[in-house]
C-alpha cells in the first residue's frame, strides 16, 4: 500500500522554499517555528521524493545582502542541488514583503518603485536562468487597491503590460529559454488585486507584445477563494495553450487564503484536477504552494509536505481506476460525452440552415425529456474517489 504512493523524481513534484520554510507568522500571531536553512529544505525534500525546488529571490538571498553574501548563498544552494539531484525549474520575485511595495510593484503609483521592481526582477531572472529555471512566475500580490480613486485600473494595466513587455524584451535579447507565468489571485494582501482570476490573466496576456512568452500559473486556493471551479480554470488554460506552471494546494471555500496541503479542502475538485492534469498534455512540474499550518512543529512540516505528494498520487490512482472502469465508459457514453466531442455543424452553415431536422422537424419536447444520466456518472466517480469501487 505504502509503496504505491511513494513519490519519485519522475512524478515531477516540486516545492517552493517558502512553503516548508514558512515560520507561521500570520496577521494575528508571531512565528511558531524557527527559520529553515534552504540547504536543509532541499535535502529534506529530496529525501521525501521531490524532484524540484523553487524560490523567490529573497528566499535564497536575504533582502539587502551584499554581493559577496549573495554569491555565498547562491554557491551553497547550487552545491546542495548538485548533491541531491534536485532541479530548480521555476523562480519568482518577492515584490510584496518590503514596505517599498506597499502599493504594488509593476503598478505602484510611484514610478521610482516601478523601476526598482523591474530591476529587482531582471536581476533575479539572470540568477533563475543560471540555475536552470525555464519558468518565471509573476504573482502581483500587491498590485491592487483598497479604495476606488487610489488606482486608475486602466492606466495600471498599461503599466502592467509595459512591465511584461520589458521582461519579454529582456529574455529575448539575452537569448534566455525562459517563459513567464502570471499567477492570478482575487484579493489578499490587497483588498482587490489586478488580474484576479485565470480568465482575467488569459485576456491580459493576449494584449502583450510577446504573448507566446507568457502563460499562467494558477493556484488552487486562489480560484476557490473567488468561488470558482479551479479545474475549469485549468481546463481553459490548457485549451488556450497557456498552462505554463501550476500551484497546488488546498482551500475550504470562500475565505482567507488557506494554503492547506494538496488534497485537504475541496477534495472533489482535487480529484477532478488530477484527473484533468493526468489526461492532458501538461508535462510541467506538479508544484506545491502550501503552508504547513502554524500548529505544526518541524516533524509536522515534513509530514505536511509529504502529504501533498501522497494525496496527489492517491488521486492519480483513483482517477486512472475511474477512467479504466468499463461501467464508467458506458456511463460516459450515456451522458453523451462522445456527442459533445463531435462538431455541431461539421457540414457547414449552409447545411445547418437547410437541415429541417435541425429545426423545423425537430421534436423539441422529446429532446427536452431526454435525461442526461449525469448523476449515475458522478456517483461512479465518487465511488472511485472514496475507494468504494
Ligand atoms: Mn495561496
Amino acid at each position: 500500500m505504502t509503496e504505491r504512493f511513494t513519490p519519485t523524481p519522475e512524478d515531477k513534484f516540486s516545492f517552493g522554499l517558502w512553503t516548508v520554510g514558512w515560520q507561521g507568522r500570520d496577521p494575528f500571531g508571531d512565528a511558531t517555528r524557527g527559520a529553515l536553512d534552504p540547504v536543509e529544505s532541499v535535502g529534506r525534500l529530496a529525501d521525501l521524493g521531490a524532484y524540484g525546488v523553487t524560490f523567490h529571490d529573497d528566499d535564497l538571498i536575504p533582502f539587502g545582502a551584499s554581493d559577496t553574501e549573495r554569491d555565498a548563498h547562491v554557491k551553497r544552494f547550487r552545491q546542495v542541488l548538485d548533491a541531491t539531484g534536485l532541479v530548480a525549474p521555476m523562480a519568482t520575485t518577492n515584490l510584496f514583503t518590503h514596505p517599498v511595495f506597499k502599493d504594488g510593484a509593476f503598478t505602484a503609483n510611484d514610478r521610482d518603485i516601478r523601476r526598482y521592481a523591474l530591476r529587482k526582477t531582471l536581476r533575479n531572472i539572470d540568477l533563475a536562468v543560471d540555475l536552470g529555471a525555464r519558468t518565471y512566475v509573476a504573482w502581483g500580490g500587491r498590485e491592487g487597491a483598497e479604495s476606488g480613486a487610489a488606482k486608475d485600473v486602466r492606466v495600471a494595466l498599461d503599466r502592467m503590460k509595459e512591465a511584461f513587455d520589458l521582461l519579454g524584451q529582456y529574455v529575448t535579447e539575452q537569448g534566455y529559454d525562459l517563459r513567464f507565468a502570471v499567477e492570478p489571485k482575487p484579493n489578499e494582501p490587497r483588498g482587490d488585486i489586478l488580474l484576479p482570476t485565470v480568465g482575467h490573466a488569459l485576456a491580459f496576456i493576449e494584449r502583450l507584445e510577446r504573448p507566446d512568452l507568457v502563460g499562467v500559473n494558477p493556484e488552487t486556493g486562489h480560484e476557490q477563494m473567488a468561488g470558482l471551479n479551479f479545474t475549469h480554470g485549468i481546463a481553459q488554460a490548457l485549451w488556450a495553450g497557456k498552462l505554463f506552471h501550476i500551484d497546488l494546494n488546498g482551500q475550504s471555500g470562500i475565505k482567507y487564503d488557506q494554503d492547506l496541503r494538496f488534497g485537504s479542502g475541496n477534495l472533489r475538485d482535487a480529484f477532478w484536477l488530477v484527473d484533468l492534469l493526468e489526461t492532458s498534455d501538461y508535462t510541467g512540474p506538479r508544484h506545491f504552494d502550501f503552508k504547513p499550518p502554524r500548529t505544526e512543529d518541524m516533524d509536522g512540516v515534513w509530514a505536511s509536505a509529504a502529504g501533498n505528494m501522497r494525496n496527489y498520487l492517491i488521486l492519480k490512482e483513483r482517477s486512472a481506476a475511474f477512467r479504466a472502469d468499463p461501467e464508467v465508459r458506458e456511463a460516459l457514453r450515456a451522458a453523451r460525452l462522445d456527442d459533445l466531442a463531435r462538431p455541431t455543424a461539421e457540414d457547414g452553415l449552409a447545411a445547418l440552415l437547410a437541415d429541417r431536422a435541425a429545426f423545423e422537424d425537430f421534436d423539441v419536447e422529446a429532446a427536452g425529456e431526454r435525461g442526461m444520466a449525469f448523476e449515475h456518472l458522478d456517483q461512479l466517480a465518487l465511488d472511485h474517489l472514496l475507494g468504494a469501487r
